[in-house]
């Protein structure tokens, strides 16, 4: 069925109802036409998916341009839809269900732009900016021929493994003068045409319609109380961290300043957990598993691994993956010369149960994690397929982020690894068990900075209180103040470093990570409880509990039917979002970094001028000012004084 076709048939059912001019009240009516829409946007959603996926699984100009002529077929069939659902039906007086479904389909997103221009260039700006970063490379001469490495696996495997503070920095900075530059002026006429569309769709601007989908007035200021809460944790990790990376690479770490980016074994510096070697409580001790050599000595693959992540979730009495998932997604590179877009993710083609995965798998106990992170979103899909279409999507974004993180908390414990044959023998040590956690805190708690900036600074730019003049001062300054690191080279407005992290060309929000890794400690609690667990939390392994996985399951069947505190009460018994249950689980690392960093007499944070002072030669002017005047007044008087 052509796009065409579709949007026609879609206006001459709605117009098949339609009484005299005047919104109808009928509900049972309204009810037949919602579940019409239901399988009418199936398809047209599926097409849509068939599309992208041809396009994210071979770069070329036809399937881009293929794309780019589907996904506006796709918002004229949403407008339309959006206009008649309007035009024939008053649901304000309806029941809670029938409206929320009303209230989701008139929400339209950047089909609400008018112009067909305008939106036309929105769909292939967004194209562009997924192609520039996804075909960036860095280059370099060896032996006189001409080496260019992509993302992945070869920039992330250096980054991983190397201990060259130049070298690290030469990768850091080639990424960034490779896909940078040339998303910037994009990325403004972005914002400015994405900004348009929530405008039309009644939202002050691109932000708060994100902002929009947790349903509550007050989540900025939540979240930025749960901020504070964390931050101490944070700030105790960090110095910690600074520490011992200044052992490793001298005095280029200042032990009161931010850490220079590139050192964290992370494009991002987002997680951290490739330095742990660098930074490990106990290295006599065991605790602080790394299982990628074992993964290799075995000869693990990318299949296996997928597999492995299966029967987790099998084991809690959830869904096995369909035949389809297994013949169609896409999980190792191919090796063909395709241009892929490589960035791991998840797919709901929204009909026939058609379910993908795509993702370059490296063998590494991090990829492995990945793996049950996007399965975690499967599983999800899985659970609310039943659901109609408008509720198929997580109770909120963090809510669809947490799954396979939730399971990958259990995977990564001691004695589950040894289960799965991945560790030979497990421990009991408390030195082990710091060991363990300082592992997870690379992951989880240097995350949270991270996790809550990036949108801090889209949120300002969608605003406008970041001009595009801006966009990388204002960047470096939220990465200064929230994760306490600088940028091993000058940065100025020629550059784009928030353009070469995939989110931001790909345009996915982000925020949803941050609440993430929130909720789903939330999630790991409530799950270990019900299966039994006792002891402390980070010890919990909640594989083969049927029990956590009904409980699990019954949350995730709700979709997004109901507004996310419903979802949360389901699960844990609380409404609301809390720090708690991650502060239970990280207290006995908290208690050891604060009496390491009070014997080091460290000073937590760092001066957050520090790296700007050195490149701005304003302030750097006001610094020197602020030193050498008082010794040139000194002087000044001494000769006035002698000359007298
Ligand atoms: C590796 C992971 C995303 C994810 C991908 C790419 C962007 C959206 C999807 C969506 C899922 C959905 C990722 C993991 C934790 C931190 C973050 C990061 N990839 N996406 N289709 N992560 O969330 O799985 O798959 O249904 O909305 O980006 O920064 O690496
Ligand atoms: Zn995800």
């Amino acid at each position: 069925m052509s796009g065409q076709t579709t949007s026609v048939s879609a206006i001459l059912f709605l117009l098949a109802v339609s009484v005299a001019g005047t919104p109808s009240t009928d509900e049972t009516a309204a009810i037949a036409w919602l579940e019409r829409y239901n399988t009418e946007a199936q398809d047209v959603y599926y097409r849509r998916s068939t599309a992208f996926w041809a396009y994210n699984t071979n770069i070329t100009d036809e399937t881009q341009q293929r794309q780019v002529e589907v996904s506006l077929e796709t918002s004229q069939f949403i407008k339309e839809i959006a206009q008649n659902a309007t035009a024939l039906w008053d649901w304000s007086g309806m029941s809670f269900d029938t409206k929320r479904k009303f209230d989701s389909i008139t929400n339209i997103g950047s089909a609400a732009l008018q112009d067909q221009t305008k939106l036309e260039r929105l769909t292939n700006i967004q194209s562009d900016m997924r192609r520039i970063y996804s075909t960036a490379k860095v280059c370099e001469t060896v032996d006189g021929q001409e080496n260019c490495m992509d993302f992945e696996p070869d920039l992330t495997r250096e980054l991983a493994t190397g201990r060259d503070y130049d070298r690290l920095q030469f990768i850091w900075d080639g990424w960034r003068a490779s896909a940078g530059p040339s998303l910037r002026p994009l990325y403004q006429e972005f914002v400015s045409l994405s900004n348009e569309a929530a405008q039309a769709n009644g939202y002050a601007d691109t932000g708060a319609s994100w902002r929009s989908s947790y349903e509550v007035d007050t989540f900025e200021q939540d979240l930025e109380n749960i901020y504070e809460e964390l931050k101490p944790l944070y700030l105790n990790l960090h110095a910690y961290v600074r520490r011992k990376l200044r052992e490793t690479y001298g005095t280029r770490v200042g032990l009161t300043d931010p850490i220079p980016a590139h050192l964290f074994g992370n494009m991002w510096s987002q997680q951290w957990n490739n330095i742990f070697d660098l930074v490990e409580p106990y290295p006599n001790k065991p605790g602080g598993i790394d299982v990628t050599p074992k993964m290799v000595e075995l000869n693990y693959n990318a299949t296996h691994m997928f597999r492995v992540s299966e029967e987790f979730f099998t084991s809690l009495g959830l869904g096995a993956m369909p035949d389809t998932f297994w013949e169609r997604s896409m999980i190792v590179r191919p090796t063909d010369g395709r241009e892929v877009v490589c960035y791991a993710s998840a797919w709901d083609f929204s009909r026939d149960r058609d379910f993908r995965i795509k993702q370059c798998t490296d063998v590494t106990m991090e990829d492995l994690l990945t793996v049950h992170h996007e399965m975690g979103h499967i599983q999800y899909f899985i659970q609310y397929a039943d659901q109609p279409l408008i509720y198929r999507g997580g109770a909120n974004p963090g809510f669809h982020e947490a799954v396979g993180d939730v399971l990958a908390l259990s995977v990564a414990t001691p004695k589950h690894l040894k289960q799965i044959g991945l560790l030979d023998e497990v421990t009991e040590d408390p030195d082990a068990d710091i060991n363990f956690l300082m592992a997870t805190a690379l992951e989880k708690i240097a995350f949270l900075p991270f996790g809550y900036l990036i949108d801090q600074w889209r949120w300002r730019v969608f605003d406008g209180t970041i001009g595009s003049d801006n966009y990388n001062a204002e960047w470096w300054r939220l990465r200064t103040k929230y994760q306490g690191i600088k940028p091993p080279s000058t940065r100025d407005e020629t550059l784009f470093d928030p353009g070469c992290k995939f989110h931001i060309p790909n345009n996915t929000p982000y925020i949803r990570y941050f609440v993430s890794f929130v909720v789903q400690f939330q999630f790991h609690e409530a799950l270990c409880k019900e299966a039994g667990h006792t002891g402390p939390l980070h010890t919990c392994d909640i594989y083969r509990s049927t029990a956590a996985g009904d409980k699990l399951k019954a949350m995730l069947q709700m979709g997004e039917s109901q507004p996310w505190p419903d979802a949360m009460e389901a699960i844990t018994g609380q409404r609301s979002m809390t720090a708690s249950s991650l502060l239970k689980y990280f207290q006995p690392l908290t208690d050891w970094l604060k009496q390491k960093n009070w014997e080091n007499r460290e000073r937590l944070g760092w001066d957050a001028e520090t790296w700007q002072d050195a490149k701005d030669p304003a302030t750097s002017f006001a610094r020197a000012l602020r030193t050498t005047l008082p010794v040139m007044l000194l002087a000044l008087m001494a000769a006035m004084f002698f000359r007298c």
